[in-house]
C-alpha cells in the first residue's frame, strides 16, 4: 500500500482535475447546461440611429433613405428562467459562406446599426452576425445545431411576428413628438402575440422589444423584469442623414 505522504499529492491532483472538469458553470466537462427558452431580440433603428455620430459602410443607419424604418433583428438568444443565459458554448468560428444565400435578407432585416466590429468568442472581432452566432447560436442546441439553421430559423420567426406592423395597426407610429403609454404598447403585442414581451428603453425611447418562445417556438411570456422604461415612452422616427451626407461621411 502506498505511504500516506505519497497519497496526499495524488489526492490533491485528483481533486484539482475534478474541479477543472466541473468548471465555473457547475457542469461536468465545462459544458453549459441546456437553455430554457428563446428570446428574439428586436432593435428599434429610430432610437439607435439617433446615436450615430459618424458613418461607415457597415452601419445600416448610414443608408440614407434606405436606412431601416422597421424593427430589425438583434439576435435569437437562448436564455435561462433565472434571468441569466449561456454564452459561447463551443468553438465554431463564424463562416459567412455558410449563409451566403441569406445575405440579402440579413443585410435588410438583421443589419448592424453601429460602426466598429463586434467581439467574437474566441477569435477577437468580427461581423455583428459572427458575434450573435458564436455567443448565442452555439448555445441553442439541441434545437439549433449549426450556423445556417441559426440564421434561417431566426429570420423565419422574425417574419412570422411583425412587431412594427402590430404597433402601427394599434396606432403606435414612429414620432418625434408623441409619447405612448408603455402599457398600451405591451397590450398591443400581447393581443396579437398572445404572450408578454420585454421592452427595453434608452431614456424614454423604446430601444428593443423582445419576444419569448418555448423551445418549439410557441410564444411564451418573457421574464417579468424590472423594466428600463418609464410609463410613457417614445418610438422615435429616424430622420435619415440623406444618402449624400452618409456617403460623403463614408468616403
Ligand atoms: O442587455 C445587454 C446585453 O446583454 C446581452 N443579453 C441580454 C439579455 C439576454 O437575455 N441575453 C443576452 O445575451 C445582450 O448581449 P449581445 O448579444 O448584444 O452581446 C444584450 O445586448
Amino acid at each position: 500500500m502506498a505511504s500516506l505522504s505519497a497519497q496526499i499529492p495524488l489526492c490533491l491532483a485528483l481533486m484539482m482535475a475534478a474541479c477543472l472538469m466541473i468548471g465555473i458553470n457547475g457542469s461536468i466537462d465545462g459544458a453549459q447546461r441546456e437553455f430554457d427558452y428563446f428570446a428574439l431580440s428586436l432593435q428599434w433603428p429610430g432610437t439607435i440611429c439617433h446615436k450615430t455620430r459618424h458613418c461607415c459602410s457597415s452601419n445600416a443607419c448610414c443608408r440614407g433613405s434606405n436606412s431601416p424604418t422597421e424593427f430589425t433583428i438583434h439576435g435569437l438568444w437562448p436564455d435561462y428562467n433565472d434571468g441569466t443565459w449561456p454564452s459561447c458554448c463551443y468553438r465554431s468560428q463564424f463562416d459567412v459562406k455558410e449563409i451566403s444565400t441569406l445575405l440579402d435578407a440579413l443585410e435588410k432585416y438583421w443589419p448592424s446599426l453601429y460602426c466598429g466590429k463586434s467581439s467574437t468568442c474566441f477569435s477577437g472581432k468580427g461581423l455583428f452576425w459572427a458575434h450573435e452566432w458564436e455567443k448565442h447560436g452555439t448555445c441553442s442546441s439541441p434545437v439549433i445545431r449549426d450556423e445556417y439553421s441559426y440564421f434561417i430559423t431566426t429570420l423565419n420567426v422574425y417574419f412570422k411576428y411583425n412587431v412594427t406592423k402590430i404597433l402601427n395597426e394599434a396606432g403606435y407610429v414612429p414620432s418625434n413628438s408623441e409619447r405612448y403609454p408603455l402599457g398600451g404598447i405591451v397590450s398591443a403585442i400581447e393581443n396579437s402575440f398572445r404572450a408578454t414581451p420585454e421592452v427595453i428603453c434608452s431614456k424614454e425611447a423604446v430601444e428593443e422589444i423582445r419576444l419569448c418562445f418555448f423551445k418549439d417556438f410557441k410564444p411564451r411570456n418573457c421574464l417579468a423584469s424590472k423594466t428600463s422604461c418609464p410609463k410613457y415612452v417614445s418610438l422615435p422616427a429616424y430622420v435619415s442623414m440623406g444618402r449624400e451626407a452618409s456617403e460623403s461621411e463614408m468616403a
